[in-house]
């Protein structure tokens, strides 16, 4: 199998800069050595075109939503570049960027495998609306536009279509959602492993569950990871740090069995921030997690 890096250095969906910068500092690190050292053919594809806008014209395309014509025009060509990769048979590697780029990789994969399953591993629930978000920043929302729900241009990305079932959907880590999110989220079929959970019964047992659910329903499953699903503590540099999440050690665990499950097809790896980072402690760790999902890929 050959994996596909590619870089999307965006910062509008989380209206902080810094995760502009992340794919560039995981190649400076290395990263497409110590994957190919792995045995793999690994072929950069180079980093999206991200269009400039001044802070100022954040809200010049939509009064609720910050720089969104960028953020959309950056999604369509993720879009594309990932559905290309994956038609040929390789493994899209996603490096992020902030986690806006959701809407384009999941359109991209769901264009070429109709049942898709995504888990998304996040503090965070990504599942505001344009009208349930409390700040405009699209990185909040990917997760409800793919399912369907929020501005029709963030819908319908890409393609005219809902990209993804919501019973297709596992959430992972989950300990910091809006007041709309809980409310989209109750309502939804999103099977959700909240922090709390993961606390009581074990990665273990939120991992036999995860592929146990996923399994009978999706083809193949893109897994979207969000740094600050990570415990604050240990990850300096992202820019919505939450307490009490889940250790590296679990984080490792959790990753490599989704890798070795035979159903990852594709990974976004988002929300590092190297401007925010100390002693590169969080792009180290991203690295290290990186490979060992790359050891047990199957
Ligand atoms: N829920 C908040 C919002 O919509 C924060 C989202 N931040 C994230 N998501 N990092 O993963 O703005
Ligand atoms: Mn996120
Ligand atoms: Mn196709
Ligand atoms: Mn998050």
């Amino acid at each position: 199998m050959k994996i596909n890096v590619i870089g999307m250095p965006i910062h509008y969906g989380a209206d902080k800069e810094g995760c502009d910068f992340a794919p560039n500092k995981l190649r400076e690190m290395n990263i497409q050595k110590t994957i190919e050292n792995l045995g793999y053919e690994v072929e950069d594809l180079g980093d999206i075109d991200v269009v400039k806008v001044s802070s100022e014209d954040k809200f010049q395309d939509h009064p609720k939503m910050k720089y969104l014509n960028a953020i959309l025009d950056a999604n369509t060509k993720l879009a594309e570049m990932v559905h290309q990769s994956i038609s040929k048979g390789n493994f899209p590697l996603i490096l992020g960027g902030d986690h806006c780029l959701g809407l384009g990789s999941i359109a991209g994969v769901s264009t070429h495998i109709e049942k898709l399953g995504v888990i998304w591993i996040d503090a965070h629930g990504d599942l505001n609306t344009l009208e349930t978000s409390p700040t405009g920043n699209i990185h909040g929302m990917p997760l409800a536009a793919s399912m369907g729900l929020g501005h029709e241009s963030l819908v319908n990305i890409y393609k005219d279509r809902i990209k993804i079932k919501e019973d297709y959907i596992v959430h992972i880590a989950g300990r910091d959602l809006d007041e709309g999110e809980i409310e989209i989220l109750n309502q939804s079929k999103i099977k959700a492993f909240p922090m709390e959970m993961v606390k009581k019964v074990g990665m273990t047992k939120i991992i036999e569950e995860t592929l146990q659910y996923l399994k009978s329903r999706v083809d193949g499953i893109h897994v979207s990871f969000d740094l600050d699903a990570i415990d604050s503590r240990y990850v300096p540099g992202t820019g919505t740090k939450v307490d009490n999440g889940i250790t590296v050690e679990e984080a490792r665990q959790l990753l490599t069995a989704l890798a070795s499950s035979g159903m990852m097809v594709s990974l976004d790896f988002v929300e590092l921030n190297p401007l925010l980072d100390v002693n590169d402690t969080t792009a180290k760790i991203s690295v290290d997690l990186l490979t060992d999902i790359f050891k047990n890929l199957k």
